[in-house]
């Protein structure tokens, strides 16, 4: 049997390179190795407010850009969050064996709640109990993601064990999945601060719908370090982010990277990587708005369909070892 992986993204505003690089790059490629659930995490997009017209939009959005990354229909599982009740059900559970330290010290929570004081939603606080939810109703063994979710992984790993020694084992202990490169794709604006849906600045980011002329723009205005070489450098944040970039879209070896700059200088090199990411987005921008929309939902019905037939069966070995199937 093979193994399986779940991973989800937010509809929650403009999909960036960071996403792509980070998350669905990998996604791609795994679906071949595992069973995989991809999942539109629209019940995560509700911690902050959202226009349901517009988080209507986004989530079909986020599926054709699913479908436009390469994930294919017939051999992954894509749904929607909010289709699958067993999610919240789930998620219900695992906050009555959480524990207010271990979830204020989630960084994400911290940040999001930077200056928010008492009025701070709920939601942010317990959306790593959700997200525990999404991984642990699939059984899955691998998680793919960013560097950025690795905390609220370990945090899903300890609630599993926790139920595990509590109710006897029920879940699997799930492993992530961090891309070698590219787990974290930092802003072009600030380079010590990931890029980012929710950053204010859209110069900060590569949106995946950016047309050429306004990632040639961006690109252009990306901070670069005082120096002229082009290489890879941890000492030098925003070159080394740039050129990680451009080595994630070309598929080229780091050594070959650098040897097409040498002695070039950061102008040429900008303009190169401006034409490198206009070429690696242009085959996924042009089938993004191919996809029919009644299409584009029956898939989404039919994902919800076999997600929800694997969590219903979780969900009840949970509730028969927790002493709460009464009725049925
Ligand atoms: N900068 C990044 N570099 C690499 N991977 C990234 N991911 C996010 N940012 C980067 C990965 O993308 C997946 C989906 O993310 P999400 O929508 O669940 O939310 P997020 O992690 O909070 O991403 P954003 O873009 O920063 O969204 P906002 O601003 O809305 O919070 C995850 O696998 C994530 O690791």
């Amino acid at each position: 049997m093979k193994k399986r992986i779940l991973s989800g993204v937010q509809p929650s505003g403009n999909l960036h390179i960071g996403n792509y690089l980070g998350a669905l790059k990998n996604w791609v490629t795994l679906q071949k190795d595992y069973e995989s659930f991809f999942c539109i995490v629209n019940l995560h997009a509700i911690t902050l407010p959202q226009e349901p017209e517009k988080l209507k939009r986004k989530t079909l959005e986020l599926a054709r850009i699913y479908l436009a990354a390469g994930i294919d229909p017939k051999v992954s599982t894509i749904f929607v969050q909010s289709d699958v009740p067993e999610h919240a059900e789930l998620a219900w559970v695992l906050t009555c064996i959480s524990r207010m330290g271990e979830l204020e010290r989630m960084t994400q929570f911290k940040d999001k709640s930077k200056g928010k004081g008492e009025s701070v939603g709920v939601g942010i606080f317990t959306y790593p109990v959700l997200m525990a939810s999404d991984i642990l109703l699939y059984k899955a063994n691998l998680v793919p993601v960013g560097q950025d979710q690795k905390q609220h992984l370990e945090l899903t790993r300890d609630l599993a064990e926790r139920f595990n020694r509590d109710y006897g084992e029920t879940f699997v202990i799930p492993e992530p999945y961090i891309p070698p490169v590219g787990a974290k794709i930092q802003s072009l604006q600030d380079p010590m601060k990931k890029m980012s849906k929710s950053d204010q600045d859209p110069n900060g980011s590569i949106f995946l719908l950016d047309d050429a002329d306004v990632i040639r723009k961006k690109i252009k205005r990306a901070v670069t370090d005082s120096g002229t070489e082009v290489k890879f450098d941890k000492s030098r944040p925003a070159i080394n982010n740039l050129l990680t970039i451009y080595q994630l879209v070309t598929d080229l070896p780091a050594e070959e990277c650098e040897n097409r700059f040498v002695g070039k200088g950061y102008g040429y090199f900008k303009t190169e990587l401006a034409e490198a990411i206009i070429e690696f987005l242009r085959p996924f921008q042009q089938k993004v708005r191919s996809y029919d929309e009644q299409e584009l939902i029956e898939t989404l019905k039919s994902g919800a369909e076999k997600a929800r037939s694997v969590a219903c069966q979780t969900l009840r070995e949970v509730y028969e070892k927790m002493g709460l199937n009464y009725a049925s």
